[in-house]
């Protein structure tokens, strides 16, 4: 039988994505690091069937239309013409253990695992390198959560995409270092990070500044990973969210990501710095925070980042492991 199923880890960006050079081939304009995060993950199973007319999507058992349905065939569509095998549709069963309300794309987990069950399914044996390159085009961030551990997506440099890939940068077990997904209860009109990242590119004055940085802020943090220098490579990957996101009020209309109490959490992590608790914050296209810190000091992040008003949840996540085959 045409079927396989596949487990993929959602990540977190220390250096960002934040800019396409091509946005149909999903290529970025900068080099991106991530940690996958053990916490937050998506299965999937896909099945080809010669009787099948078109795909058929489900998601936490809800057969999905409209939109969501789209990426996903399209998505199929490319991983076929690849295999050559035009015309074969499948059914997708996915169940995705990444809270929403986390604030984590579960695009990356669900797009690394439906591309790694759906080229299995098809019998094609692909290098990480190849099936991340496939997996950038679903979704850009997913093409990190190939690889455990750290990952960087190397942007490339060709115009058809194909030297654009992530590549491990450490492994899973290489460091204990911890993240604390900080929910909020803040409604918010939202501006996706597809949306957002277009606006900026073509708007935003401060475009060039965050690009310009990058080489910078990478070659710090890869040291600091090598090093397991944790102040290190919190400082960096908290400045780079901050340049990130001062990257929104440039544009045109200006935007932000943040509530007031995202900005809270900001200060709580300062805060505890100045108390001697190590801890840094970096934060996505939302208003929730994420806070890298070291398992000694665990209990004392829960227990004040849980104190923080505004803050409904508090979940805690470690390195996680790449694609797995079930
Ligand atoms: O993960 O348009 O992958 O590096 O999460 O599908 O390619 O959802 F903070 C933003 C994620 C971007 C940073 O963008 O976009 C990061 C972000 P797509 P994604």
């Amino acid at each position: 039988m045409m079927q396989s199923t596949a487990k993929a880890h959602t990540n977190i960006a220390l250096i960002k994505y934040w800019g396409k050079r091509n946005e149909t081939l999903i290529l970025p304009t900068n080099n991106s690091l991530s940690l996958t995060l053990d916490g937050f993950y998506t299965k999937t199973t896909v099945t080809f069937k010669d009787e099948l007319t078109e795909d058929i999507f489900i998601l936490d058992d809800e057969i999905i239309s409209g939109e969501q349905y789209r990426r996903v065939t399209v998505f199929l569509d490319l991983i076929r013409t690849y295999a050559g095998k035009s015309g074969l549709y499948a059914e997708i069963n996915s169940i995705n253990e990444v809270p929403t309300a986390a604030g984590f794309a579960s695009s990356a987990s669900g797009f690394a695992a439906l591309a790694a069950a759906a080229t299995k399914a098809l019998g094609l044996t692909l290098t990480d390198q190849e099936l991340s390159m496939l997996t950038r085009q679903g979704s850009g961030s997913a093409c990190r959560s190939i690889y455990g551990g750290f990952a960087e997506w190397q942007k490339g440099k060709r115009e058809d995409g194909i030297d654009s890939y992530a590549v491990p940068i450490a492994p899973q077990d290489h460091w204990d270092i911890r993240v604390a997904a900080v929910v909020l209860d803040a409604k918010m009109k939202k501006v996706s990070s597809r949306e957002g990242m277009k606006r900026t590119v073509d708007t935003s004055t401060f475009f060039k500044g965050w690009v310009d940085r990058i080489p910078h802020d990478l070659n710090l943090i890869k040291e600091g990973i090598e090093e397991r220098d944790f102040e290190k490579v919190g400082q960096v990957a908290e400045a780079n969210c901050l340049k990130m996101h001062a990257t929104t009020l440039g544009a045109i209309p200006p935007f932000t990501y943040w509530h007031d109490t995202t900005m809270t959490v900001m200060q709580t992590v300062q805060a505890m710095r100045e108390n001697g608790i190590p801890a840094y914050f970096t934060i996505d296209a939302g208003p929730n925070v994420k806070v890298l810190y070291l398992p000694e000091n665990e209990e004392k992040i829960q227990e004040t980042l849980r104190n923080v008003p505004g803050v409904t949840d508090v979940i805690l996540s470690r390195s996680g492991q790449g694609i797995t085959y079930l």
